[in-house]
């Protein structure tokens, strides 16, 4: 219980909807209506898209960690400025998204002990380390890729505050894309030592990107939910596909090997054949036994116990300014 609002923690606690507010709702989503914070919804609507807007906001602040440890050794100082204007926005998109979540009840407080306490997942892909400035290139070019293709299609989605989100999330990430890109042609096409760093990159991050997408459809738990209510607009592999189908071609004309010798588009169906991405792997990493898993969520817990004077101060304030004078 959050305020005034009953938060279904766990698909456990079912709750009996009225049949005919509920009736009223799904003909809402289904004449392509948005639903509203104010507007009635099924619990189980608000507890999936708390779980969802939630992790996706943890992403982004965790997310902003691999290619933050690359602000001091940027080659450059015009690649440096772009690099922490990136990591800055995508710091801002934390912020919208935890906005977007908390108008469905659930404190920002509670989010972030949830996180640091490891209670929350984030995405996979900011678990592994960018060991080289390769790294951050092909973060920049192909992760953010991949989040676009998510955010773009959901933002289509039936939940107002998170399409709004989404939306603007997504004309800064193309920025990001481009400043990725950018950096990948320029290592691509230059000397044989860069050539083989960004190669090494790609080989270390292609499995973690086909993870990003989440599991196989027939190992879902939660798309068939989330589509009947407009929250996913595609399911995971069809968005694994847009992806192949769009970066794939691009990859290849830079002259880098795609590490998957399996990978083939069938003609006759248009469908992307690919080698085992290793889905055990997958579920060590988003259950906390990633390479990088302890480091990201120990730099949260510091940053937290550091911004506790800041968060204090403010509140303090906030209640001198709302306490009438006496
Ligand atoms: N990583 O039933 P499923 C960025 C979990 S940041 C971790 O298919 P769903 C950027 C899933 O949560 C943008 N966990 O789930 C930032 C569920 O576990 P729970 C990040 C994953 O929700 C900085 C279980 O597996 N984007 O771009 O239907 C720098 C079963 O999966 C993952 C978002 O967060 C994963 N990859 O679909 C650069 C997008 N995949 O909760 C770039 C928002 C699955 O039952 N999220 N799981 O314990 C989504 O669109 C959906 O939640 C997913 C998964 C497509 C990821």
């Amino acid at each position: 219980m959050y305020g005034n609002i009953s938060i279904v923690d766990t698909p456990q606690q079912q709750v009996q909807e009225d049949p005919e507010l509920l009736a009223a709702f799904e003909a809402k989503i289904a004449r392509g209506e948005k639903i509203e914070p104010h507007d009635w919804m099924p619990a189980e609507y608000r507890r999936q898209l708390i779980r969802m807007i939630e992790q996706h906001a943890h992403s982004e602040i965790i997310g902003s960690l691999p290619e933050g440890t690359w602000i001091t050794r940027a080659p450059g100082f015009k690649r440096k400025i772009a690099l922490m204007a990136k990591v800055q926005d995508e710091v801002g998109h934390a912020q919208l998204l935890y906005s977007a979540a908390e108008t469905l009840g659930k404190p920002r407080e509670a989010m972030i002990d949830d996180l640091i306490s490891g209670k929350s997942k984030y995405s996979n892909v900011f678990n592994y380390p960018a060991y080289t400035w390769a790294d951050t290139a092909i973060i920049a070019w192909l992760i953010d890729a991949s989040a676009i293709i998510n955010q773009v299609t959901n933002s289509k989605g039936s939940y107002a505050p998170y399409s709004r989100a989404l939306e603007r999330i997504c004309m800064e990430e193309s920025f990001h894309l481009k400043y990725g890109y950018d950096n990948v042609v320029t290592l691509a096409t230059g000397t044989a030592v860069q050539r083989q760093m960004v190669q090494e990159a790609l080989n270390r991050w292609w499995r973690p990107i086909m993870h990003f997408f989440g599991p196989p459809d027939k190992a879902s738990v939660h798309t068939e939910k989330l589509t009947k209510w407009k929250v996913k607009m595609a399911s995971n592999d069809d968005m694994r596909q847009q992806f192949f189908n769009q970066y794939v071609p691009k990859i290849l004309e830079l002259g880098l090997v795609i590490p998957d010798p399996e990978l083939r588009k069938d003609p006759a169906t248009g469908i992307w054949n690919y080698g085992d991405p290793d889905w055990d792997e997958f579920k060590r990493v988003i259950n906390g036994d990633g390479p990088c898993n302890a480091e990201r969520l120990a730099v949260r817990r510091i940053a937290e116990e550091r911004g506790r004077w800041v968060r204090e101060a403010l509140r303090k304030a906030d209640e001198r300014y709302v306490t009438p004078l006496a």
